[in-house]
Parts: structure tokens; sequence; C-alpha cells
């Protein structure tokens, strides 16, 4: 680690996903190491795989330290200055509609709440628009349309206190490891509890599954249309709280009557048995949560979706109570407090829109006579704006959009060709940051101080324990000089993050008289010192709950002026997109355990890429033809193509494929998924449709396939047709492959990497393939390995090679072969990403008598961490083939 620890121990809350666990950070060694903070109630302890690797990534490798400006290191006085006179001066020409900010939900509150002010309250426009765009914004309005608020009704307590709990489109196991992990200990302490997993793949999540349905890709809506049908069939449904308590219950019953048993299998390619053994288990159940994410809403019609969950809630009076609610899960550690500030484009602040009281309150309050009164342009409209050249400025902070927005080549042209980028960021290199004019360096997690929000609206502080590296600053610091400098210093004159946070609470409360929902008025005073030590907390937190509220609508009181909820009739549609002859496979995009999103960080740590070291694509055997693990894949749909690395999987459902989102042109030649995917979006929350893409599957025709290791780690990869980077210490590793065999191999190499002044050993192996291994004065400097298929160097002992050289001829033989010396087994790709256990080791294990995954725990300590590994070690035992599990092959 080269950040500079402030050398004390530090309380905070984890830097990924939306579980938001409290993360204490100890002083180990030069560094930090992890471990879950016991105190804080989302995690009470726990950590996955990603936040107990949290102290592996602190490193400023890569990271963006002074501001640049067309690439040159500039002052910050300079870069700020160049900021606000070319932001104005595009004003002044074109309006404030010409300039746009992109946000992100792993923005500090603080940091959020300064970029929304700036742009809506200040500059004028409503371009303020985030990431969660692709993320969550169908849930958003979904809540607001069913509740009048957008308000997560129920908690984490719900799941554990669930008679049932349906996950809807989440693979929790993966996502969001430690709820999983919650889940998985509820049910063990009470195994009459069941959970139902809807979802076409069968994802780790499936591991605790009573009930798997995997639907047609799309069909959600008619599953649960189907299912509030069954509940009125059944006398299920809360007729009281019906009347009392809603609006729209006829027209909605009537809408969902059409859903008959046999139309709903039909439409959801399920049986009939299936769909009655899910809904007499919704009828048995006094309480159930559905917890949903990515599968429902990102979709085109990802709002009506939600509805028919949350129609499915309200009918059977199952929310307000202990066990039960629609909990739409959020991704990202502060998508939540995105949502509380106003980061989406279609809000204002503080849950407030445009209507004209909303705007006169907020103008009070902000002191401004500029606030916007109209809603700006959404993440997709905005870059098809920046596109089609009516906004010149964008500003983009903490957000990866040429990797992460649909039509991602699209965007990179128009963005490439827009007078104005800004990118804040906390790495130099990254997709977006290529094309912008001014970079400018944020600090990073661990560096800033600030509070997010998770997914159950508990409030929790990221507490810094690094020094600011470099010229790093926080990001409302520079959004605060920007604004000072385009005239705004009186209303941006913050000094300390607490003083950001009092006025973000003050506004919560202004004139809401319970009107809406976030009101965190109770926090408006705190001194510094007390928001330093802000315990977690739940909001609403006001006079009415000091304490916060772990639960809303108990009372079935809504937000809605008559106080009553909405039902919705809803229409079940499909994806936009469907197969067809010449993209006849439909393409789902998602995570996988040890990535997160575009790499900037996860990427870092070798023991995360250990898992799944490459970006591939997962079909059906019998839906691809003349392919074999370990071959290439061009994956193709009428936007783009990529090369993925082929993994057959006999449980992939037919007819579609999983491509993982992660990988980006800093780990890969051509694999961002973004690129193939057309921006359908919701009408209603303009959310893009990222699951159901139609592609064709090739086999891609490699005439080599080669493992280079190169000693250094900034090194650029190799001018290929095909290439991966796998993170190792120290050391550059490329999968690298080529359609053509090079008629001279040392020719070749010379090509891309400097052998001339290096000692060379190699192995010609004819047509099988050659290896060579280059030195300098006993050092190894390169390593290469190129087969006609795919080479299987035993990767661990190569990048060991580089640091301990082997001392013997024999052993150097050994390492040329791409083999262990004396014929150790290798322990194959990583399973336990916590203990480095692998594939190889737990396999000669079971043979030695392992055979449950205690055992496998006794024995080699796999699963006994995080435990995000354990669906994967019972795959193993079960000796099944591997679904959604790593295996590389080797
Ligand atoms: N390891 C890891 N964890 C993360 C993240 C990460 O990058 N890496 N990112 C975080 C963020 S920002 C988010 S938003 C969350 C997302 O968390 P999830 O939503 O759980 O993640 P995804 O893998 O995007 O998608 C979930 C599932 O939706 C399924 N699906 C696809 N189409 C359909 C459909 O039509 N119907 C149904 N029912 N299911 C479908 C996919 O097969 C997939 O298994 O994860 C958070 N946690
Ligand atoms: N095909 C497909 N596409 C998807 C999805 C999918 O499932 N399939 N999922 C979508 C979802 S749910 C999401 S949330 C998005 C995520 O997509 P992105 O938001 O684009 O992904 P990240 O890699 O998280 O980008 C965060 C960036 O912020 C930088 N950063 C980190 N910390 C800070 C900081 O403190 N300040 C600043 N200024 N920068 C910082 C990181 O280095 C990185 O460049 O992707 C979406 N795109
Ligand atoms: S579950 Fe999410 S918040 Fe908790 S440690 Fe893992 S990544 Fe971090
Ligand atoms: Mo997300």
């Amino acid at each position: 680690m080269n950040g500079l620890s402030l050398g004390r121990e530090a309380a905070t809350t984890c830097a990924y996903c939306g579980v938001g666990c409290g993360v204490r950070m100890q002083p180990q060694g030069e560094g930090f190491s992890a471990s879950g903070d016991p105190r804080h109630p989302a995690n009470s302890g726990r950590l996955c795989v990603k936040g107990s690797a949290l102290g592996e990534t602190l490193d400023l490798q890569g990271r963006l330290l002074r501001p640049e400006i067309h690439g040159q290191p500039v002052s910050w006085p300079t870069a700020l200055d160049a900021v606000a006179t070319q932001l104005q001066a595009i004003i002044a020409e074109h309006g404030p509609q010409a300039v746009a900010f992109y946000g992100s939900g792993q923005l500090l509150t603080e940091d959020y709440y300064v970029a929304n002010k700036l742009m809506k309250g200040f500059i004028g426009s409503g371009n303020m628009d985030t990431n969660s765009r692709l993320c969550m914004a169908s849930a958003v309005v979904s809540y607001k349309r069913a509740f009048g608020a957008d308000v997560v009704p129920g908690n984490y307590q719900d799941l554990e206190l669930a008679d049932t709990v349906v996950l809807v489109g989440s693979n929790t196991a993966w996502a969001h490891p430690v709820l999983y992990q919650r889940l998985v200990q509820a049910k063990k302490s009470r195994p009459a509890m069941r959970v139902v997993v809807i979802d076409p793949r069968q994802t780790a999540t499936c591991d605790i599954a009573d009930l798997h349905l995997s639907l047609q890709p799309g069909s959600d809506a008619a599953l649960f249309c189907g299912a509030l049908h069954a509940m009125a069939e059944r006398g299920r449904l809360d007729q009281d709280f019906l009347l009392q308590h809603t609006e729209g219950a006829e027209s909605t019953l009537a809408a969902a009557a059409h859903w008959t048993l046999a139309r709903t299998a039909r439409f959801c390619g399920l049986s009939e048995e299936q769909l009655l053994a899910f809904y007499q288990l919704l009828a048995d159940s006094p309480s159930w949560v559905t917890l949903y994410s990515m599968g429902i809403n990102q979709s085109s019609s990802g709002v009506d979706k939600c509805q028919a969950i949350i129609n499915l809630h309200l009918a059977t009076g199952t929310l307000g109570r202990p066990g039960c609610g629609p909990f739409s899960i959020t991704g990202q550690p502060n998508a939540m407090g995105g949502r509380e500030v106003g980061g989406l484009a279609n809000q204002l602040a503080a849950h407030m829109a445009f209507g004209a009281e909303e705007v006169d309150r907020v103008s009070r309050f902000w002191e401004s006579d500029n606030v916007t009164t109209q809603p700006g342009l959404n993440a997709v409209d905005l870059f098809a704006a920046i596109a089609e050249g009516s906004v010149k400025a964008v500003w983009i902070m903490g957000t990866n959009p040429l990797v992460s927005l649909p039509d991602a080549d699209r965007v990179r042209h128009g963005l490439s060709r827009c007078p104005l980028v800004i990118v804040s960021d906390i790495m130099r290199d990254t997709d977006t940051s290529r094309v912008a004019h001014i970079r400018l360096p944020a600090l990073g997690w661990g560096e800033k101080n600030g509070t997010v929000t998770n997914s159950e609206r508990c409030i929790s502080r990221q507490r810094r324990f690094l020094a600011p590296p470099g010229e790093a600053r926080a990001d409302w610091w520079i959004l605060s000089q920007v604004a000072q400098r385009l005239g705004f210093g009186k209303a941006f004159a913050y000094q300390h993050p607490a003083e950001i946070f009092r006025e973000h609470a003050a506004l919560s409360g202004f004139e809401n008289q319970g009107t809406r929902a976030f009101d965190i008025s109770g926090l408006a005073t705190l001194s510094n010192a007390q928001w330093d030590e802000l315990a977690p907390c739940q909001w609403p937190i006001n006079s009415q709950h000091p304490q916060g509220c772990a639960r809303l609508f108990s009372d079935g009181r809504f937000f809605h002026a008559d106080a009553k909820a909405r039902l919705l009739p809803i229409v079940p549609r499909l994806a936009v997109n469907q197969p067809t002859v010449n993209y006849p496979l439909v393409m789902n995009s998602g995570r996988i355990r040890d990535q997160w999103h575009t790499m900037t960080r996860s990427g870092k740590s070798p023991r995360l890429m250990q898992h799944i070291s490459e970006p591939f694509c997962q079909y059906h055997p019998a839906d691809v033809s003349g392919v074999v693990a370990g071959d290439l894949l061009r994956v193709a749909s009428s936007h783009g193509w990529l090369l993925l690395r082929a993994r057959p999987d006999s449980l992939q459902p037919r007819g579609s494929v999983f491509v993982p989102m992660h990988w980006n042109s800093l780990f890969s030649q051509q694999a961002r998924v973004g690129a193939l995917i057309e921006a359908h979006t919701d009408p209603l929350s303009g959310q893009p449709e990222s699951k159901q893409m139609p592609v064709n599957v090739r086999r891609w025709p490699a005439a080599f396939q080669a493992e280079l290791f190169i000693r250094g780690v900034q090194v650029e990869p190799p001018a290929v047709e095909y290439w991966s980077r796998i993170s190792q210490p120290g050391v550059a590793h490329f999968v690298i492959a080529e359609s053509k065999l090079p008629a001279d191999w040392l020719a070749w190499l010379n090509k891309h990497a400097e052998l001339s002044t290096l000692t060379c050993q190699y192995a010609d192996l004819g047509a099988e393939g050659f290896h060579l291994l280059a030195w300098r004065d006993g050092e190894l400097c390169l390593a290469f390995y190129a087969h006609h298929q795919r080479p299987q160097p035993d990767r661990q002992t190569v990048v060991a090679a580089f640091a301990h050289p082997p001392a013997t001829a024999a052993g150097r033989l050994a390492l040329l072969a791409g083999k262990q010396d004396q014929g150790k087994p290798a322990s194959g790709p990583v399973i336990c990403s916590c203990f480095g256990i692998g594939e190889g080791q737990i396999k000669r294990a079971m043979a030695q008598g392992c055979h449950t995954v205690l055992q496998l725990g006794e024995r080699l300590k796999c699963g006994t961490n995080c435990g995000s590994c354990l669906p994967e070690l019972k795959t193993l035992i079960a000796a099944r083939p591997l679904s959604c599990v790593a295996g590389e092959g080797q």
C-alpha cells in the first residue's frame, strides 16, 4: 500500500454494495486489514470477499493525483478556472440547458448534494442525472406511483422474519452477499422459512431456494399478475386494507383476472405445477418479502414490473408489518443517498420535484432565484443530446458511462465530439477519462469523509483513515470551488462536509409537516463532532421518530394527498428486442461474485481476479455448435461485437447467454458488453433494458492462444486481436490469441516485447506451440506459452518465478514447460478467494474423504470466512456440472 495512513483504526462503511456493511480498518504492517464491524446493524460483524479485500485496493497504482488539462498536469487554480470559464462561456452562448452533470451512487451524500444544488439551484438546469438511472430508476418511479413517495417500506430484519422470501431478478448470493448470508442463517435457525428464486438462470442464489422459477426472460409482470389473480381466487386478499388504505383495486384485479393459470404458464414458459407451487406457498405464508433488483428494474417496462409486485403486497396486506413488503434492494453504496438529495434529473431535491410550490420552497431555502422549474435529461437522453450536439458540456463524476451505458460505442463517439468533457475520478485512465478534456483527481474511499445510505434507509458514516494522496480533493470541495468561480460563493462557502450534511438535513425538514417521507431534520443540528461520531440510523429521523424508523406504513397511511396507496392495472410486456433468425439468442448481462462494476477498484486485486479472470460468455452447449470449453467466441448483436471466453454450462437456460458487465478497454480488447445493447428505455423511468438483447454466438477461429507474463505492472497490452489482462502481483499477465499463426515465433515475440537485451530460453514445439523464458542477470523478465489450443501453464508457479526464480536447471526446465517443479499438483482456479483455495485442492481433498462443506472447511479453511463460495463448494461436492461457477478450464 502506498496510501498515506493516518495511523489509526477507523470504523467506516464498505465502499461496495448497497448492503452497507460496517467495516473496521485496522493498521497492519504498512497497510490496513478489514474486518466486519460487529456493532453495525447491516452486517453485525460479517463481511463478504470484496469487503474483506478492501485493504488490498488502497494502493496508489493508476491513481489520478493531479488535475490535468488535455493530459498535461496543471495546478488546481488553473484547472478550476478552466472548468468555470469554459462552462460559463457555453452557458452564456447556449443557455444553461447546454451543460450537464452526470453523477453516481458512489458519491457521498455531501458530494451529491452539492452537485445537485449547483446544477439545479444555481446554474438553473435540470441536467443533473446519475448512473442510478441504469440501476433503480424504475423502482423509484413505482414507489412514488404506488406510495406517493420513494420509500423502501421495510428493512433487512424483515427478510429474517418472513415466512417466505421471494428473490426476483436478484443474484443476492453474489451481489449482496452479506444479506444473503443473513438469509442463509435465518433459514437455518428457522427451517420452516421458504425461499423462492425467480431468475431465468440457475444462480448461486438458488442454493437455498425451495423453489426456483426459471421463467422466460422479461416475463415477470405476468407472473405477478397471475399471482394476484390466484390470491383473489383463494380468498387471500386483505379486503379491509384494500378498502381503507388503497385506490385502484377493482381495475387492477380485473386486469389481473386475464392471467389465468394456463395463460400465465404459457407466457412465462413455466409449467402449471410450478406456478401452483408458487401460488400455494404465498397463500400459505402470513408474511412474505419480495426482494427485487436488476432482473426487474433493467427493463423497458421495469416500472410496471415493480408495480405488479407492489400490487400483490398491497392486495394481500403484506406491507407495513414485520416480515413483509416489496423491497427494492439498491446496488451502490449510496444509491439511496442519491435519491435523497434529488440526484435523478426528474427530482429537484430532498424528495421534491418540480411543482410550483416545491420550486418556490427550494428557492427560498437555497436563496436562489435561478432554481430550475423543469426536469432535465435522463442519462440515455443526455448522452444522445451530447451526440447530437445540443448539450455541449458534461461533467462526469464517479461513474464510467463509456462502459456502463447501453449503446456504449455511440456514447463514446458522441463524447469524443463534445466540446467540453470534465471527468472527476480517482483513476487516471478509464474508458471515460480517455475522452476527457479536463481530469480532476477525486479522493477515494478511505480518504474521504461523509455519509452514505444503504438499502434499508440506514445512514452510516464513511470515515477517512488515509491522508489525501497527491493533490486529490473531495468531490464536494471541487464542486464548491467551481461554484465560487461561477459567482455563487455565498451558497457554496462550505469548509467541512458536516456543514453540507446539516443543510441537507434542514432542507429535508423545511416546510415538511409530514408531507415528505424523507425527513432527517432530527440531524440538522449535529455539531461537527456529533456528525463525525454519528451511529448508523434509519430515516425518517424527526420529532416523531427521534431515534429513526425501522419500518414505514405500519399505520396504513401513505404519502398521496388522500393518504391512500395506489394499485394500478398492469399490461405485461416482454423486452422490445426479441430474438430473430440472425440474432437467435437473448443476451443477459450482470455481475460476478468478485468484481465490482468497471473494475477500477476490484480489478486491482489479484485475489479477486482469481475466481473468474477473463470476460466470458456462458451458454447452453446445445445452443452453440462446434465450440469447446477454452475456445474464444465472437458474440454479436445488431450494435456491436465482443470477443469472449467460451463457458459452456448445461444449466444455462436454452436460448439465452450470460455475459458479465465488468470488463472494459483497460482489461480486455473487446469486452464492453454495453456496446452490444440497444438503448431501449422504460417510458416512465428512462431506465434502459440491459438484461435482454438478441445476439448470435460463433466460435472465433484462433490460430493460436497464448499466455504472456511480463515483469512490471504498467505494461501496455500487446497489439493483438484478442487480449485480456489478469492482475498479478508485480507482473503484467495477458491471455492472448490471434487468427494467424506467425511464421517465426521469435520475430513475432520481438514485435510485441523487447527481447534483444535478454537471454532467451525457448522450446519450439512445432505444430503444438512455442514456449519462451527471457532472463536478465538471473531474473525472469518474460514468460510466454503459446499453443494451437488454450495453453495451461500453472499461473501461480510462473508468477512466483518472477520473485523467486528456480535455482536449478531442472526447475527452469519445468518452468519452461509451465509446470511446477517436482511435479507438485496445481491448485487450479480459485474457488475460495478469502483463503486462496483452488478447485484442484478441493477436488483432491474430496478424493481423500472430505464429503461435506464442513469437512472441506476443517481441512482447507475454504468457505469458513465470508461464505461467498459455499454454493460453489456444494456444487463441487454434488459433482453437478458447474453452474454459474468459476472454472477457468485449467
Ligand atoms: N459482486 C458484485 N456485487 C454487486 C455489484 C457488482 O458490480 N459486483 N454491483 C452492485 C450494484 S450497483 C447492483 S445494482 C446490484 C445488482 O444486483 P443483482 O440485481 O442481483 O445483479 P445482476 O447480476 O445485475 O442481475 C440479477 C439477476 O437478474 C437476472 N435476470 C435477468 N433477466 C431477468 C428477467 O427477465 N427476470 C428475472 N426475474 N431475472 C432476470 C439475471 O440472470 C441475474 O442473475 O449488485 C450490487 N452488488
Ligand atoms: N450491460 C449492463 N450494463 C450495466 C448494468 C448491467 O447489469 N448490465 N448495470 C448498471 C448498474 S446497476 C450500474 S450501478 C452501473 C455502474 O456503472 P458505473 O457507475 O459506470 O461503474 P463504476 O465502475 O462503479 O464507475 C465508478 C467510477 O467512479 C470512480 N470513483 C470511485 N470512487 C470515486 C470517488 O470517490 N469520486 C469520484 N469522483 N470517482 C470515484 C471509479 O474509479 C470509476 O471510474 O452500470 C450499469 N450498466
Ligand atoms: S455485502 Fe456489500 S457492503 Fe457488505 S462487505 Fe460485501 S460488498 Fe461490502
Ligand atoms: Mo447498480
